[in-house]
């Protein structure tokens, strides 16, 4: 129904023809400061395939139209292409219905829901709310907004030298007080991937829920809520081929349904009266107003475009050139120091990183010079970096369309960054 060309290159077993999916992103043929680009990232936001570009232009050009709203042909058919990225959303999550499906703007929007929603009506006074230490701020900040206006309090998870949540010490946490455990899937600055279904069963065990933040793991892994066995799971579409602007959270059903409203208005109700209301089904109950249309319908040619390489293909690609490049910076560059376990069978391809005594915003502003894009600072993990004791890292992050020539671009780029400041890197440790 969305308007492609054609797929995405056809994968065969688990290698991706990287070559031919480049030809598919127009912007990684651009220049930056008279160098081909070389975009390392991809955890901040993806580049974009040209069928979802060429969807957005369709929607624009020859659909657009109010949804859930007018009896017109345009408008009916613009509902059913965004209720098609719906359908397509639940099956690539595993979730069992679309209508568990809520598209909302980012990760941070889901998240703010569950702890605005189901945490306002659900935590009271004395009840705690499990986190890790490596969660983003959008899996941190909402539910400390919630602890302070419920009376609740805030416990956080450890994780161990590799970067991996501690078990015992999760285990320790949990009792008939907790009432939420809020985890990232995957750690946007140490790539480690929490053991989410083995952390829901003791939740549920202590009785309570579990929200995961898949900001990062939703476009890297293959991914299934069920087997997660969690009760919520936020994502992003703009991490994962889409466009800025969506997200979704995908929520239990038993949950949404007894949940108050998030956001209200039109759109989102069932009869309306000068002095009360009564709400839709869901997912209408939590989609108030115009939503973001175009890119929702756009987001599914993302979806269908990592369907068609297969995220079995694109996680064992990441898992190469995460390898590569942790083998490669290490050998090369002995003054690097990479945050995280080596082991990728429990990381994705977020390559986080400190030159001794070189500030990382200036590693980033030497690698920008020769067209390489990585991000430098604290990743909107502030507590995460207290723990690492740094006050920043660099971070390269890797996507479906990076080859280990830009990795060894990288490492070239940091060979420039280490001859300009060999004379502070070969004093001691700050
Ligand atoms: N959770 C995690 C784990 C993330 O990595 C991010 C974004 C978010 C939540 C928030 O996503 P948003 O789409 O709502 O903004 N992370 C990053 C990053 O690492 N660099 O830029 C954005």
């Amino acid at each position: 129904m969305i308007i492609t060309d054609k797929t995405a290159p056809v994968t065969e077993q688990h290698s991706l023809d990287v070559e031919a999916i480049r030809r598919d992103f127009p912007i990684l043929a651009t220049q930056v400061n008279g160098h081909a680009l070389v975009y390392l990232d991809s955890a901040a936001t993806s580049q974009k395939p040209r069928q979802m570009i060429d969807a957005l232009v369709a929607y624009y050009s020859g659909q657009n139209a109010n949804i859930h709203r007018a009896a017109h042909t345009l408008a009916s058919r613009a509902t059913e292409l965004y209720e098609t990225t719906r359908q397509k959303l639940a099956r690539f999550i595993g979730a069992p219905s679309p209508d568990e499906v809520i598209f909302t703007r980012n990760s941070t929007e889901s998240l703010n829901l569950v702890a605005g929603s189901w945490g306002t009506a659900n935590v009271h006074a004395g009840d705690e709310i499990i986190v890790t230490q490596v969660e983003h701020h959008s899996n941190l900040v909402p539910w400390q907004v919630l602890a302070q206006a419920t009376g609740a309090s805030i416990r956080v998870a450890a994780i161990d030298a590799h970067g991996l949540v501690d078990l015992d010490a999760y285990r320790s946490l949990l009792s008939p007080r907790t009432k939420v455990v809020a985890i990232t899937h995957m750690s946007n600055v140490l790539g480690t991937i929490a053991p989410v279904a083995e952390m829901s069963r003791l939740a549920h065990e202590a009785g309570a829920i579990v929200v995961v933040d898949g900001a990062q793991s939703a476009p890297h892994l293959p991914l299934d809520v069920l087997s997660l066995e969690c009760d919520f799971f936020a994502l992003s579409a703009h991490k994962m081929l889409g466009p800025t602007g969506v997200g979704a959270l995908w929520g239990r059903r038993a949950l949404l349904e007894a949940m108050p409203p998030f956001l209200t208005g039109g759109s989102m109700i069932g009869h309306v009266d000068w002095d009360r209301s009564t709400w839709a089904p869901i997912p209408q109950k939590f989609e108030a107003g115009t939503p973001n249309i175009a890119d929702v319908i756009a987001f599914g040619a993302s979806i269908d475009y990592l369907e068609a390489l297969g995220m079995e293909a694109v996680r064992h690609h990441e898992q190469e050139i995460t390898a590569y490049a942790i083998a490669t910076l290490r050998e090369r560059h002995p003054a690097i120091t990479i945050y995280g376990t080596d082991d990728t069978s429990v990381r994705g391809g977020v390559v986080t990183f400190n030159i001794r005594n070189v500030h990382p915003h200036d590693i980033s502003e030497i690698l920008d010079e020769r067209g390489i894009a990585i991000r430098a600072g604290q990743h909107c993990a502030h507590p995460l970096h207290k723990i690492l004791g740094t006050g920043a890292t660099a971070r390269a992050s890797f996507y479906l369309y990076n080859l280990n020539r830009e990795v060894d671009a990288l490492s070239e780029g940091l060979a420039r960054v280490e001859t300009v400041f060999r004379r502070v890197i070969d004093r001691p440790a700050r």
